[in-house]
Order: C-alpha cells, then sequence, then structure tokens
C-alpha cells in the first residue's frame, strides 16, 4: 500500500499532473492582535492527529496553533508539544532547522500516533520532508490527547511567543497521523490533493478577495464536511497569496506541460512582482528620509534638540519595522513626512 502511493507520487511528479494553486488569497496576520477562534465538533479521546499550514512568517517565536490537546509554534527551537487526558505532555519535539529564519512560503506538518495505533512517535515535517529528529509519546496512561474543543490560530501563546506576523493558508488538522507521502503531497500539490480522510478541520483562508477584512460577521470558513468556521478577532486582511510563484513544487525534470504551467504561473502572478517592486521602493524611500532627516538634523544641533524625541521614537519604529509588512514602512514614511513638515523642512530625497 505505501509502496503503491509512492509510486503513484512519483507518477505524478514525472507526468507533471500537480496543479497550478486554484487560491489566490491567504490571510495576513498583523502580529499585533490579529487571530482565529474556531469551536469543533471533535470527538474525545484523539489517539492519533496531524497539523499543518503553509506559512510565510515575518516574526520570529510567534505561535501557530494553541488547543487543549497541542501547540504548534513558529518558533526556533520550540515547535510541538502534546497535552494528554491524564494531564501528562510530551515536552517539546524542536524544529532541526530554524524555520523562522526563512521569510519564504513554507509548509510545516506535525503528527502524532500513540503506540498502539502507531508508533508513539512526533515528527516535524518541513517543505514535506520529515525531519530528523522525532520524539516518543505515549499519550499517557489512556493513550489519548485532551479533550479537544477549541483552536486558535495565530494568537500569542505568552511574551516569548508572540501573535504571528505574517501570512497563513491552508491550515488544516487530521484525527489520524498522515503518512510521509500524503505530507509531501499536501505540499506539492499545492491545495489540489483530495486528502479528507479524517480531516475535521481546513481553514484556506481564501475566502474572500485580497483587500477584503475578516472580522466577526466574516468568519473565516472551515472546508472540511464539520463546517467549524472560525471566528476573525483583530481584523485580519485577505491578501494575495503567490504561494506557487515562490514555492514551487520541489524540484524535478520539468515536462512540457509543466513548463506551460510554469508560463502561466508567471504570467498569472507577474503583478505579485510588481507589489514587491512597491515594497521596495516604499522602503527605500523610508530609508532614505530616515537618513536625510538624520544628516540635516546632524548639521543642524539646535534644531535636532527639538525633534529627537520624536525622532528618535520614530528611528526606532523604523528599525523594528525596515523590510516587513509593506503597510507598516509606509506609515511610518508618512510619519517621517509629517515631521519634516511641522519642522519646516522640505529635504525632498536629494539622494535618491
Ligand atoms: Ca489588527
Amino acid at each position: 500500500m505505501k509502496l503503491h502511493r509512492k509510486f503513484q507520487l512519483m507518477l505524478m511528479f514525472s507526468m507533471g499532473l500537480f496543479s497550478i494553486h486554484p487560491a489566490t488569497a491567504a490571510m495576513l496576520f498583523d502580529g499585533v492582535d490579529d487571530y482565529l477562534s474556531a469551536k469543533g465538533k471533535i470527538p474525545a479521546g484523539l489517539e492519533s492527529m496531524t497539523i499543518c499550514v503553509w506559512i510565510k512568517g515575518l516574526h520570529h517565536n510567534a505561535n501557530l496553533f494553541r488547543s487543549e490537546a497541542f501547540l504548534l509554534h513558529f518558533d526556533c527551537p520550540y515547535a510541538f508539544y502534546l497535552m494528554a487526558s491524564d494531564g501528562s505532555n510530551s515536552g517539546y519535539l524542536k524544529w532541526d532547522t530554524d524555520v523562522t529564519c526563512n521569510q519564504e512560503w513554507q509548509h510545516l506538518a506535525a503528527t502524532w500516533s500513540n503506540p498502539v495505533i502507531g508508533d508513539g512517535k512526533m515528527r516535524l515535517y518541513i517543505n514535506g520532508k520529515k525531519q530528523k529528529k522525532d520524539l516518543s509519546f505515549t499519550g499517557g496512561k489512556d493513550k489519548q490527547l485532551a479533550s479537544l474543543r477549541s483552536l486558535l490560530i495565530g494568537r500569542k501563546f505568552n511574551e516569548g511567543i508572540q501573535f504571528h506576523q505574517g501570512l497563513l493558508e491552508d491550515a488544516r488538522f487530521y484525527a489520524r497521523a498522515l503518512s510521509n507521502s500524503e505530507i509531501l503531497a499536501i505540499y506539492a500539490m499545492s491545495g489540489s490533493d483530495q486528502i479528507t480522510n479524517g480531516l475535521l478541520w481546513q481553514f484556506k483562508l481564501n475566502e474572500s478577495p485580497p483587500g477584503t477584512r475578516a472580522d466577526e460577521n466574516q468568519p473565516a470558513l472551515d472546508s472540511s464536511a464539520n463546517a467549524n468556521h472560525a471566528i476573525a478577532h483583530g481584523d485580519p486582511i485577505y491578501r494575495l497569496s503567490a504561494l506557487n510563484s515562490e514555492n514551487p513544487p520541489p524540484s524535478h525534470a520539468g515536462s512540457a506541460a509543466e513548463i506551460e504551467d510554469n508560463e502561466a504561473r508567471k504570467a498569472k502572478f507577474a503583478n505579485i512582482a510588481g507589489n514587491l517592486k512597491k515594497i521596495h521602493a516604499v522602503n527605500s524611500l523610508c530609508k532614505a528620509k530616515k537618513e536625510e532627516l538624520t544628516n540635516w538634523f546632524k548639521a543642524h544641533p539646535h534644531e535636532e534638540a527639538k525633534w529627537s524625541d520624536r525622532f528618535g521614537k520614530l528611528n526606532k519604529l523604523y528599525d523594528m519595522q525596515a523590510g516587513n509588512v509593506y503597510y507598516r514602512t509606509e506609515d511610518i514614511l508618512r510619519q517621517y513626512l509629517d515631521l519634516e513638515a511641522e519642522a519646516g523642512l522640505e529635504l525632498l530625497f536629494e539622494n535618491q
């Protein structure tokens, strides 16, 4: 059976049957107060599980999933943690590599099965690839996880592990441990894998067009059969996904059909390149304005004393946010321009 599935997967790779991700949107979390909360009709006494998600994370050490039964963090090294029904816990299985260094799209997955129905191992996967380390966990006296009643996505876990900042797409929870090849298929097929056996939650996070805000009246839809929709808190916003253009399936010899697919993909996401250029432009304008004001104040120490408080605070904000989310850098640029105007200056990006 396992071999058969592996062969099927290899065949699909070689025939170029992987389709373009159908989604155009993903959900952007601001790292301040955005998160999702879902209640679930979940069977008690889970003996195995899988959680997985596409992520483009900008903030180190953020929480991805929190529930009564498990945690998954976008953190280094702490990653995956289970709570059993008898109150015992697994401790953390850590990431082999620092996933938070990668600010590109990546697919993260965690699985576990107890030693009765499976091998009693917790596992982590990055972009479909099983990591070297695993962790044994029996699931306590009953070999079952704590009753799972709710799921928080992206919410702050503690002072060290904060709100998620960045994009999420296609978050799933299964009441079974998926196999290596199933995880690989979810990664490689970008949403068209149709692996639904045991699926209890699936938040594609692509239900609204880019630019729309999710709020309490506009829940994030659960597309599993359970329809356990999630309430959006803090007004996260839908953004263009760009999943395919930035994270194509693992490299393999491209067939003619695939090369055509790639061309279509390039065309489809050409506007994203435009957006990225805009982000870079805003970032570099913001940087230039900061330097310009710094130089001017250096040359005019009397003026500097008057503005140093506000300018210093703004610079701190800039250092924290530069290169992160577009609208924040834009906002900082606006504040530099306000300060410049109020100081009666017109420096006009002389160095640009
Ligand atoms: Ca917010």
